[in-house]
């Protein structure tokens, strides 16, 4: 009897070190020759549409790439963020991967990740730590270029006007890395056109229901709006609602640039009630799973890793729309 057990409890143990992933400790059943990489992956959340692109990408290419993946959604609370990158530390997994709600903040427990000899990448947004040793990565848009991008829109279609041109602007979450670089990036390509004016600026914090909000608020106080810029297509889809209850035509009245490129967004492009979509990619899992192979196997990875993305108009979103895979 006794020793049927502890032959049994040796092979629970075994099961459970494999089960755990490693940070290169846990031995597997065939001595880690085929062990299975395990990637821990702290999300922001679940906030719009781009999220949950970038979530479906991160978990199918894992799966792909033979990877396993342990996921947390961290309800855009840098808190949960950090709690589950300790959790990933402690259950020593092989590398981490997150997308850091906000810049700041980030420097102590990307040191503990780093003590425990743990690599961690950088996905989507950038985190503003000096030491750049504290990760290996960083893969994501170029967030400053893609508000230039609806700047300059912006600049070409106001030649022709005489009178200013206002424009509200429902920034993305506060303090995270799209929300202050679109801004600088789009506030630097008006500069062209002196009768472009940002009259008010409020954080819808990437949502639909915070764009609309913002925007309600911005009709109250502000008669003569002109333009919205969005800084994502959720932000944006949430003003429309704001603008057709008030009495107005988006689109025309108010004419409306935001930043994704999603299919909600892209929809209501093609049908006027956008005007401008600057392209930002979610579909960063298959980057990613390759980056955390090279770094696993020892390899030079680049410092930054830049994504690919485009723009839309009406007529260019019209004809990507049948096909867009998110
Ligand atoms: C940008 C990403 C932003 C999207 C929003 O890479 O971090 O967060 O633009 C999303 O839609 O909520």
């Amino acid at each position: 009897m006794f020793k049927k057990s502890l032959v049994a409890v040796m092979a629970a143990s075994a099961i459970a070190l494999t089960a755990c992933g490693g940070g290169g400790q846990a031995a597997s059943s065939t001595g880690g020759a085929d062990k299975k990489i395990v990637m821990g992956f702290a999300q922001v959340g679940a906030e719009s549409g781009w999220r949950s692109a970038n979530t479906k990408s991160v978990q199918e290419s894992a799966k792909e790439a033979g990877i396993d993946l342990k996921f947390s959604d961290a309800q855009q609370k840098q808190e949960n963020q950090i709690k589950a990158i300790r959790s990933y530390i402690q259950q020593k997994v092989d590398v981490i991967a997150f997308s850091p709600v906000v810049e700041s903040g980030w420097d102590t427990v990307l040191k503990e990740a780093k003590d425990a000899k743990i690599p961690v990448i950088l996905t989507d947004r950038a985190v503003d730590s000096a030491d750049k040793s504290l990760y290996k990565t960083f893969l994501g848009s170029d967030f400053v270029l893609e508000g230039k991008k609806a700047g300059e829109w912006l600049v070409g279609e106001s030649k022709a006007a005489t009178d200013t041109v206002n424009i509200v602007e429902i920034q993305g979450t506060t303090g995270s890395a799209p929300a202050n670089d679109r801004k600088e990036g789009f506030e630097a390509a008006i500069k062209a056109d002196p009768k472009l004016k940002i009259i008010a600026s409020q954080s819808g914090d990437f949502t639909r229901s915070g764009g609309k909000q913002v925007m309600e608020a911005f009709l109250k106080n502000n008669p003569d709006i002109d333009v919205v810029f969005a800084h994502n297509d959720d932000e944006g889809l949430g003003a429309i609602e704001a603008i057709e209850a008030a009495g107005k035509v988006p689109g025309k009245d108010i004419k409306i640039i935001t930043i994704d490129a999603v299919k909600d967004g892209m929809t209501a492009l093609s049908a006027g009630k956008i005007n401008y979509i600057v392209e930002c990619s979610p579909l960063l899992g298959t980057q990613l799973m390759d980056l955390a192979k090279k770094v696993l196997a020892g390899e030079t990875v680049p410092e930054r890793v830049v994504t690919e993305e485009t723009t839309f108009t009406q007529e260019q979103a019209t004809k990507a729309l049948p096909t867009r895979q998110y």
